[in-house]
């Protein structure tokens, strides 16, 4: 049969189960996008940035039904589409998310020179995705496409870029009946877990040994959350989450302790993890925000699960080092402990995380906020209002920090927030991609003024296809986690007070209703109207006044463990520099 390149990706994308694809249509991709078009199962989403439409992308990724198979896809221009979704492709590569990014490619049978984005975008791609691959013709198109996807979903998911031709797209060629999806995967080399169960063996044995044994759990674990209840309920292990991994744990668990267990946790975290002797680490890989900047004290007997091998022994020595898929660990490590007895209940350890908690709580909650919203209060409101398994997105900044330690994600809560490669303008476009994908559940942003004005036109891909999410926007004018940093020892702010935006018209501007929050009397019913506004379809901007007077215990402990480490002449001089400023 004769094909061009676009039918056959078309073909391919729907045989992946492929709903949507994101991004901004040029002369390099108008026969895909023509193609898109005829497909009766992909909807092609026209965004306004292509980097909105990567974090869409990661959004699906993210937010999909576990085992769907289903993954965020990029449909974009090469080199300009690129380089705009460069910031998304890096978030999902550095936070382990899958993404197929579909570029079109300059032509390829002609001599002619400087071409319109002409350059290499393959050299472009490499520290940004996991593979990069150019389609040579009609014919490589489909199977192309299959070993991109499987590349990003297998092992550590990442993105992956497919770069095909104009010409290829362009004209037809004879190509052979295409293969479905299902008859390449039977064709690939199944992959056996040699060795896990002697590996497990040795983890029981530590387990059992064990005086106080804890978990801490990242995104990677993600999929085994009910195996890991049974297991933290088998052992009385207390349980501690990374940040990208908030929802890998119930946060009303009473085993639950808090976000990360360094000295920038909250008290009940530290507390349950202080006299910990094995440590059960499993789909994290102490990168810097989950460890407090690395502060985070690991026993000696740390056994380290994830996906991944090369991230073993980086930070933190593994006694037991076990690169395997979490849920394929937790059945072998449930299995192999079946026959032993079950720990007691271990009721100080569960009161005495359920006090600190509770004080903690309370802190905040008697802070006083000068008239504006108290954080702990709004957490408080909108936990009640949200539904157990809506979908939680959160930017960089502040506000992610106040949501890790006053916000309890329900179960079967999703929260997506970007982590490593730490990109503002996260929020907006994600939550829209998480609402394609989940449209009967409540999705809601938590999102800093200053992350929000990156992406926010993106709220128009939301009106114009009817999804309501809602985005409660932390109004202090500030580039507040920065400016805390800055205050203490340059004793000022430069650069990190944002212009005064009217959210209000920009709400106007793009479609979207408008509600103000100015005080915690306004909560209950800011609240409602925003979910009243969402369930009729329409994205709301919600203008949360918000109080930032009191710092997180991330950010104080983060910036005094930080310090402490510093060589002493160098403490020496910050220190003097401040109290300098200070005095003049
Ligand atoms: C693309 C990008 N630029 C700069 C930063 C550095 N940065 C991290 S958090 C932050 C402040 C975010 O401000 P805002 O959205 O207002 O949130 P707040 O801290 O006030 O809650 C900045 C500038 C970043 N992470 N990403
Ligand atoms: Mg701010």
């Amino acid at each position: 049969m004769k094909k061009n390149a676009a039918e056959l990706a078309v073909y391919a994308l729907e045989q992946l189960g492929i709903r949507h694809t994101f991004g901004i249509p040029g002369v390099h991709n108008t026969e895909l996008y023509d193609a898109l078009n005829n497909s009766e199962v992909i909807e092609p989403i026209l965004v306004t940035h292509e980097g909105g439409g990567a974090f869409m992308a990661d959004g699906v990724s993210r937010s999909a039904r576990r085992h769907s198979g289903e993954i965020g896809v990029l449909a974009i221009v090469p080199a300009a589409g690129f380089t705009h979704a460069a910031s998304g492709i890096g978030e999902a590569f550095l936070d382990g998310i899958p993404m197929l990014i579909l570029s079109g490619g300059v032509r390829t049978d002609t001599n002619n020179r400087f071409q319109l984005h002409g350059i290499d975008q393959l050299d472009l791609a490499k520290p940004l995705t996991k593979a990069a691959y150019r389609v040579g013709h009609q014919n490589e198109v489909v199977e192309t496409i299959y070993r991109a996807y499987q590349k990003a979903t297998t092992g550590k998911p990442g993105p992956v870029l497919v770069e095909i031709p104009v010409n290829l797209q362009l004209f037809t060629d004879v190509v052979p009946t295409p293969l479905p999806y299902a008859d390449y995967l039977e064709q690939q080399p199944v992959e056996e877990d040699e060795g896990l169960a002697q590996l497990v063996a040795q983890v029981v044995e530590l387990l059992d040994s064990a005086k106080r044994p804890a978990l801490f759990v990242g995104w990677g674990a993600r999929a085994a959350k009910p195996q890991l209840i049974q297991l933290a309920e088998k052992l009385q292990m207390p349980v501690a989450t990374t940040l990208q991994g908030l929802s890998s744990f119930p946060h009303q668990h009473h085993l639950h302790a808090g976000f990360g267990f360094s000295p920038s946790a909250v008290p009940a975290a530290q507390y349950a993890f202080d006299d910990c002797d094995v440590l059960l680490a499993i789909g994290t890989r102490f990168s810097e925000i989950p460890t407090g900047s690395y502060s985070a004290e690991v026993p000696d007997k740390l056994i380290h699960v994830d996906i991944d091998g090369s991230v073993f022994n980086q930070n933190y020595p593994a006694k037991v080092a076990i690169a395997a898929d979490a849920e394929v660990f937790m059945d072998e490590l449930l299995a192999q402990l079946e026959e032993k007895p079950d720990r007691p209940r271990h009721t100080s350890l569960i009161s005495g995380i359920e006090k600190r908690k509770a004080d903690y709580l309370q802190q905040w909650l008697q802070h006083d906020s000068k008239g504006r919203v108290n954080p702990a209060r709004f957490f408080s409101h909108l936990r009640q209002h949200m539904d157990d398994d809506a979908v939680t997105v959160l930017d960089d900044g502040n506000h992610t920090f106040l949501t890790a330690e006053l916000y309890p994600l329900a179960e079967p809560a999703t929260l997506l927030t970007p982590t490593d490669f730490n990109a503002m303008g996260y929020a907006v476009p994600a939550a829209i991609g998480a609402k394609f994908t989940q449209p009967h559940k409540q999705v809601f942003a938590i999102v800093g003024d200053g992350c929000f004005m990156m992406t926010c036109m993106e709220i128009l891909t939301a009106a114009k296809h009817q999804l309501g999410v809602m985005y409660f926007v932390f109004n202090d004018g500030e580039l507040s986690q920065i400016a805390q940093a800055q205050a203490m020892p340059y004793n000022r702010k430069p650069c990190t007070t944002l212009g005064k935006a009217d959210f209000e018209g920009i709400a106007k501007g793009v479609g979207a209703q408008y509600v103000a929050i100015s005080s915690d009397e306004a909560l209950n019913d800011g609240i409602e109207q925003a979910i009243k506004y969402a369930n009729k379809g329409q994205p709301v901007i919600v203008d949360v006044a918000i109080d930032y007077s009191k710092q997180t215990a991330f950010t104080s402990g983060t910036a005094k463990s930080t310090f402490k480490r510093f060589p002493l002449g160098q403490k020496l001089r910050i220190g003097a520099r401040a109290v300098m400023r200070k005095l003049r």
